[in-house]
């Protein structure tokens, strides 16, 4: 039901899946899980989700589709895929995805049998810039670094909202914590649920976080609050570090933040008290601010002076199989020869970073400019990127396309628009390629189908199987069940399929593997945590990035920036259907400032008009003084516009559609996307 997919436990009775529970044999699941999670039966039991492979007859966007058979939709999209490669070359094809995560290697296999290197994932607009900091500094992605919250003193979160856009395991972990003793300064510029957790809550003025670190930085260098020993060991270009930092007092910060110089203080010698068991969050949804990268090189770097890395109650790196003694997952991937094509962000020269997947908004403009080169052909698989788009994106999106392609399992904004739909089972009735579940005891984990598909709707390795046979390819996919394909992924590891059926993971060693300081070695060119990354110099980007004061909105004249976020019972825009989670939040509503409002004239439940250059929409205020003047604030992507699905359909505001230029700003040194750079105007109707 989310990305963060907690292992679950499904009852099946008579054919019918009756229950659904946290998987009990995963510590920190503890049978537990969130209403989402819950609400699976209901996804599963939808007659309004997509039921058979279909081809559009209408425009697009008409929502005329007819239904085809599974050979036909294949035969069809193969077909124009030749024809386009034909016109434009191999690379003229790309894929999109909602990122790599535990079963994502398989629909890689589609755009790289195709023979482009075009593969490119949602995370620009999500957690890319942590990603790339860390692997600046640590050598290391995000999803190899974890954060031991069960032992931690102190927790710092910017925004990070875990207790309601959550984990399940995450979230039982923090609270432990808490109860523990550790303490949790929480910083946004809204009183969220997280906040009314924390032990220390600052509210800060939009957009300043990068500020609040440097000055942190200040002090715990100024103070010498920092880890000597490990900083010594370990960290490379401090001399640097002191430089930039030198006129980023609390002072100053206090002028740019809205939190008193004395409270940055403090919170630097609680810190410096705590550590080395403290966690300084970089957080997840990253894609907020021009300047997120450097915010989030600078937590990264509040760690290493922290010396909270690879240490108990602090972030702890993950182990590869190897690392561990033990042999891993083959990979279906290395079966196909990669593309010798450079993908279009590699074309387009130097001055920011870039890896594994490519950058989403170099992809969007190659659709609609054809530079550096043409990309006509798209799929899109588990992802919905045309439901947080302006109509203007969506529409120069499709004029640059001669086919689009999704896979999903819901009647998506993206699907509305496609040429082709091909409707995947849902996880509930299909199984998956076994995933890798990195950590310091990393574990292999299958996820099994608990009932037959309901419609005529196929796993992903069938679909893809199918689009490159198709196509042509078939060798690159000789597989002709999943136990074929788990048997290939198993071969080296002397496990076997049996040995998932109790608990549906396998660990690959006994015990979480840590370091000590003597063998603690990253994985950077230089072995050390590099200030003055070798990566970014290969690049040309620069190491330090002055700070810059936010533009602020003209809160007299009814503007604001505008800032939205994830709700507990929903996940982005795929849930609003849900029959149940609809029933418990069908629409959201429009936070705003007390002060603000009384002065514009809005009162809680009145509705107001939300507009930006091209786009109004309306929506039902909620004021409170629980949030920072200078914005408002709504959950994200409701207002859903495909017909189809009647619970959601027309409900509430989509703010995505008033991101007027947001898709063609580029945050600094990482191009990801900074969603929160947008003022819209508001008043009372
Ligand atoms: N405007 C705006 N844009 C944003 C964000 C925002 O807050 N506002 N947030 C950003 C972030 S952090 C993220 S992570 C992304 C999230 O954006 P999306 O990933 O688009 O969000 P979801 O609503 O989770 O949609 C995922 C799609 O996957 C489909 N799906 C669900 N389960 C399955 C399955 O088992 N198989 C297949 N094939 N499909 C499935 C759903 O039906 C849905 O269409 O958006 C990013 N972009
Ligand atoms: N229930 C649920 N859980 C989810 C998801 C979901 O859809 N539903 N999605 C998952 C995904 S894909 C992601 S990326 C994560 C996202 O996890 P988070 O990033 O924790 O979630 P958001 O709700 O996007 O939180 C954004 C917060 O940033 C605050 N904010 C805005 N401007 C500023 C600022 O200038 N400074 C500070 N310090 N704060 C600011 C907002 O007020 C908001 O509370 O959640 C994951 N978990
Ligand atoms: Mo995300």
């Amino acid at each position: 039901m989310c990305s963060v997919r907690c292992p679950i436990r499904v009852e099946v009775t008579d054919g019918r899946v009756t229950w659904i529970e946290g998987n009990p044999y995963v510590p920190g699941m503890e049978g537990s899980l969130c209403a989402r999670g819950s609400a699976g039966v209901a996804l599963l039991y939808d007659f309004e989700r997509l039921q058979y492979p279909m081809i559009r007859t209408g425009q697009r966007g008409s929502g005329q589709f007819k239904r085809v058979s599974w050979n036909e939709a294949f035969t069809y999209v193969a077909e124009r895929i030749k024809e386009i490669q034909s016109q434009y070359g191999k690379k003229a094809v790309a894929l999109l995805d909602r990122g790599a995560g535990l079963f994502g290697e398989i629909q890689r296999l589609i755009v790289r049998g195709l023979g482009s290197p075009n593969y490119f994932s949602h995370d620009d607009f999500c957690r890319k810039n942590v990603d790339l900091a860390y692997q600046t500094l640590l050598g290391y992605g995000r999803p190899e670094v974890s954060y031991d919250f069960a032992n931690t003193k102190h927790m710092v979160f910017y925004g990070r909202n875990a207790v309601e856009a959550l984990g399940v395991r995450e979230v039982n972990n923090i609270i432990r914590a808490l109860e523990n003793g550790a303490e949790l300064t929480y910083i946004d510029v809204r009183v969220s649920k997280t906040a009314t957790k924390a032990t220390r809550y600052f509210q800060i003025r939009p957009g300043t976080d990068y500020a609040l670190n440097l000055a942190l930085i200040h002090v715990i260098l100024r103070e010498n609050l920092f880890d000597k020993e490990f900083v010594d060991r370990f960290v490379s270009g401090i001399t640097e570090l002191e430089d930039f930092i030198k006129n980023y007092t609390p002072q100053w910060a206090e002028r740019e933040t809205g939190i008193p110089a004395y409270e940055i203080i403090n919170l630097a010698r609680a810190l410096g008290a705590a550590k080395p068991r403290v966690i300084i969050y970089p957080g997840w949804f990253a894609a907020r601010y021009m300047d997120a990268f450097y915010f989030a090189r600078s937590v990264i770097i509040l760690n290493a002076l922290l010396g909270s890395i690879e240490q108990k109650g602090g972030l702890i790196l993950a182990k590869t199989p190897k690392e561990v003694g033990a042999r891993g997952i083959k990979s279906l991937l290395d079966r196909i020869p990669a593309s010798e094509e450079k993908r279009v962000e590699a074309e387009e020269g130097q001055g920011f970073l870039y890896d594994g997947a490519g950058h989403i908004l170099h992809l969007f403009k190659a659709i609609k400019t054809a530079k550096p080169y043409p990309i006509k052909a798209l799929f899109v698989v588990r992802y919905d990127p045309f439901a947080g788009v302006t109509q203007k994106d969506i529409q120069e999106i499709l004029n640059g396309l001669d086919l689009l392609v999704t896979v999903d399992v819901n009647y998506s904004a993206t699907s509305w628009y496609a040429d082709v739909i091909l409707p995947e089972s849902t996880y509930l009735e299909r199984d998956d390629i076994i995933g890798l579940q990195r950590g310091a005891k990393p574990t292999l984990v299958m996820r099994r189908q608990a009932i037959k598909p309901l419609y005529d709707t196929k796993a992903k390795w069938e679909i893809v199987k199918g689009v490159l046979n198709a196509y042509g390819v078939g060798d690159y996919m000789p597989y002709e069940s999943i136990e074929d394909i788990w048997s290939y992924q198993l071969e080296e590891t002397g496990i076997k399929i049996e040995d998932f059926n109790k608990t549906g993971q396998v660990a690959l060693c006994k015990e979480p593997k840590m370091y000590s300081r003597e063998e603690l070695k990253f994985k950077t060119p230089s072995g050390k945590i590099e200030i003055l990354s070798s990566k970014m110099a290969e690049r040309e980007v620069p190491y330090f990035l002055d700070y810059h004061d936010p533009a602020r909105p003209n809160i007299e004249e009814g503007e604001f920036r505008l800032i939205f976020g994830r709700m507990a019972v929903h996940t982005h825009v795929q849930t609003h259907n849900n029959r149940y989670l609809n029933e418990i939040v069908p629409e959201n509503e429009l936070w705003i400032n007390d002060k603000v409002a009384t002065k514009l004239g809005i009162r809680s439940g009145d509705w107001v008009e939300v507009s930006s250059e091209d786009y109004a929409g309306k929506i039902k205020a909620k004021v409170t003084p629980f949030i920072h003047p200078e914005v408002v604030f709504m959950y994200r992507g409701f207002e859903n516009e495909v017909p189809w699905k009647s619970r959601s359909f027309g409900r509430g505001l989509n703010e995505g559609r008033l991101l007027k230029g947001a898709f063609d700003r580029m945050a600094y040194g990482s191009h990801t996307g900074a969603l929160f750079e947008n003022f819209v105007k508001v008043r009372k109707i």
